[in-house]
């Protein structure tokens, strides 16, 4: 026993000489880049039980063989001295030795681990034990993260694996620099210099996702350029993929269906045509001969013009089958369930269950089909998408948008933790939760990163961006748990800081749904940017632009008939599900005008008539965001200045953009019917002529 200690201790003295020459140095100004990896040191009693514990690594098991152990050995060390507000780890008589168990395997593997204590006397170990390597890291970074919440190193113990095996961010980065949707600067990726540049960043963003469990990236836009696919991309991927490796992170890449016409020389992309079918399985080749860990190709086809099988008459089954066959075992094709077309007169709601749903059996193994949480398009609040469940032969992963193109940009607070949740816990009456349809696939959160120092373009949309990775790994998790743990983390782990952010980040989402699209509503946001109100935007040229189509306001009522009397979208649910919403009387009121269509002075449940109601609802909105505004001035002086600045000014905007929301929402509202504001119920300063006529044409990520 006393050898294997003096053994131990030896190796921390080494790893301590090693750690000195790589640690950053001194304490670093709060300005967010550290995302939830600041490791901020411990205080008061957890400081005096954390260095009582003395956690030192030990060598025993792998030592550090292979690049992601020695990641890991290094997150480690690095962390437990930052935690202990060391700047190197520290070497005391009587130590914890922090064990890890890695296994053989280098590549991806399972990846789970355990952790645990074992009290030992004289002899207290932590063991970090995983069946391959990227376990290990996987543990080492849950380690920090409980250890950063304040938890005591002896009590810590758990058993974890991914609960799916895709936790992918799809990037809408163009190569130019541009994100589409992007709130928080231009792209990271910086494609002109790559390869033989490559940018810390790209290190450091590795980084934070392995430490969250994300396992996948798509690079480049669903709107894709076929360039990309040529040789010289295949060489900068290479290079992003070698980086990313060792976290365990794979590279994949939206693919242009039209690739083998724009760049291959060919006269047609038909998936049937032997020529066409030759020039994919070359590219694959070619790209798996330079990143033999490839992981595929997301696809976006007939859809917002963008090209695909149906051009030749073939079925979304034909196309991506043939690029499943191109890759074969060695990759997967992620097909996109987003279309929609303006020669429909379908539902917008409906068309991409009609248009799959037959196809169910028909798509090859290594095929799985992306479908967004709700049938629209990432609004505030939807129901889950009808496709999940619907098709039980077919692998299906759900695509969330961490980056909030409809809830107010970088610009609002909205934690979307809870509305994932909704999603992912829904009922889809068919094959069980919708988290359980997508968990042999996974999902894909569409990122909002970017070249802004704090990454995420506000500080608490870093957390979306967290609580993305954390739903990945374990759908079961709370958003209170995530936004406790984010929370601690990345501002501070006193009670009474947590007390108040907390429950700010829990409510946010529920806010934003209020003032900007109370009771079912969708859709609302003005034209091409989506930033602000533009309920009277009637006229562009396809119906399902317009916000009109989405409120069918008149003067008698508002909301979309979804019933049978309607668009029946409602019979696309299981028979259980469609019940729960078919009755207006019934109906949660958060789905309302989603599925129905009132009269402005029917009466509610509430004894309200839907015009009082919809005006409390955003009065509510605009209570909520000044009471988030309120808590967080409360905080002066817990938070660092610069960053309590930084989100106290934003919550300014956001309390003047409730309003804007509001006001001008009812004032529209208010030109199509005449009727009187409840009483009580402020004023409206500004005329709906006035609401309409602001333009700002430079609103970000167009
Ligand atoms: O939400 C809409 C966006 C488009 C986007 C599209 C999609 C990438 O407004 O910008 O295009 O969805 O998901 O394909």
């Amino acid at each position: 026993m006393m050898g294997r200690m003096l053994v131990n201790r030896f190796a921390a003295m080494l790893a301590g000489a090693v750690i000195t020459a790589v640690l950053p140095g001194g304490a670093r100004a709060e300005d967010g880049y550290d995302l939830w990896l600041r490791n901020a040191p411990l205080q008061g009693q957890q400081l005096e039980a954390l260095r009582a514990h003395s956690p030192m690594l030990s060598d025993a098991g792998n030592g550090a063989h292979g690049e992601t152990l020695v990641i890991a050995r290094e997150e480690l060390r690095r962390g437990l001295a930052s935690l202990q507000g060391y700047d190197e780890p520290r070497q005391t008589d009587t130590f914890t030795s922090i064990d890890m168990d890695c296994g053989q395997i280098r590549g991806t593997g399972q990846a789970g681990f355990t952790l645990r204590f074992a009290a030992v006397p004289q002899d207290p170990r932590f063991v970090i034990a995983a069946q391959d390597h990227l376990g290990c890291l996987y543990g080492a970074y849950a380690l920090l993260r409980e250890l950063g919440e304040g938890k005591d190193l002896a009590e810590i113990a758990t058993e974890q694996a991914p609960a799916m095996p895709l936790r992918m961010l799809n990037h809408w980065d163009n190569p130019d620099g541009h994100v589409e949707r992007g709130y928080a600067g231009r792209s990271i990726f910086d494609w002109w210099h790559l390869p033989q540049r490559l940018d810390q960043r790209m290190i450091d963003y590795a980084r934070a996702n392995a430490s969250i469990g994300i396992n996948g990236a798509v690079v480049n836009n669903v709107n894709a350029r076929a360039f990309m696919l040529e040789p010289r991309y295949i060489a900068k991927l290479a290079r992003l993929a070698d980086a990313w490796r060792p976290y365990g992170i794979q590279v994949y890449l939206s693919a242009r269906f039209s690739a083998p016409r724009d760049i291959g020389g060919l006269d047609t992309a038909d998936p049937l045509d032997p020529q066409v079918r030759d020039w994919w399985v070359a590219k694959a080749d070619e790209i798996y001969a330079a990143i033999p860990d490839f992981g595929g190709f997301l696809v976006k086809a007939n859809s917002e013009g963008q090209p695909g099988p149906q051009d030749y008459g073939r079925t979304h089954a034909d196309g991506a089958n043939m690029l499943a066959q191109a890759l074969g075992p060695r990759g997967t094709v992620i097909w996109r369930a987003f279309v929609y077309s303006a020669q429909d007169e379908t539902d917008r709601a409906m068309q991409a269950y009609d248009e799959f749903v037959p196809l169910d059996g028909q798509f090859a193994e290594n095929v799985i089909l992306q479908v967004k949480n709700g049938p629209i398009d990432f609004q505030p609040r939807e129901p889950f998408h009808p496709l999940f469940g619907a098709m039980p032969e077919t692998r299906m992963m759900l695509e969330a948008q961490i980056t909030k193109e409809y809830l107010g940009f970088a610009s609002h607070l909205a934690f979307l933790a809870p509305m994932w949740e909704e999603a992912l816990e829904a009922d889809t009456g068919r094959m069980g939760s919708v988290a359980q349809v997508i968990m042999p696939a996974g999902m894909a959160g569409v990122a909002n990163t970017g070249s802004d120092r704090n990454w995420t373009g506000s500080h608490f949309d870093q957390a979306n961006w967290y609580a993305f990775g954390r739903l990945a790994w374990d759908p079961s998790l709370s958003s209170e748990q995530i936004a406790r743990e984010w929370a601690s983390l990345t501002f501070s782990r006193a009670p009474e800081t947590l007390s108040t952010i907390v429950p700010m980040m829990l409510g946010s989402r529920e806010t934003v749904a209020r003032y900007m699209t109370p009771m079912g509503l969708a859709h609302l946001m003005d034209t091409g940017h989506h930033y602000g109100p533009g309920p009277w935007v009637c006229d562009l040229a396809r119906p399902e632009w317009n916000p009109c189509y989405y409120h069918r306001a008149d003067a008698q009522g508002i909301g979309f008939d979804r019933t049978q009397s309607g668009s029946n979208a409602l019979s696309q649910y299981a028979p259980g599900v469609a019940e729960q919403w078919a009755d207006p009387a019934t109906v949660d009121p958060r789905f309302l005008l989603w599925f129905h269509h009132l009269g402005w002075q029917d009466r509610r449940p509430s004894g309200l008539t839907v015009w009082e109601e919809l005006v409390s609802r955003y009065d509510t909105g605009v209570a909520g965001v000044d009471a988030m505004a309120a808590a967080w001035a409360g905080l002066e002086g817990r938070i660092d200045a610069s960053r309590f600045r930084s989100v106290s000014e934003s919550l300014a905007i956001q309390q003047n953009e409730a309003r804007w929301w509001r006001n001008a929402s009812l004032a529209y509202w208010q030109s199509l019917h005449g009727l009187a504001l409840p009483d009580g119920a402020a004023g409206i300063p500004e005329s709906v002529d006035a609401y309409r006529a602001r333009t700002f044409p430079e609103a970000p990520g167009q």
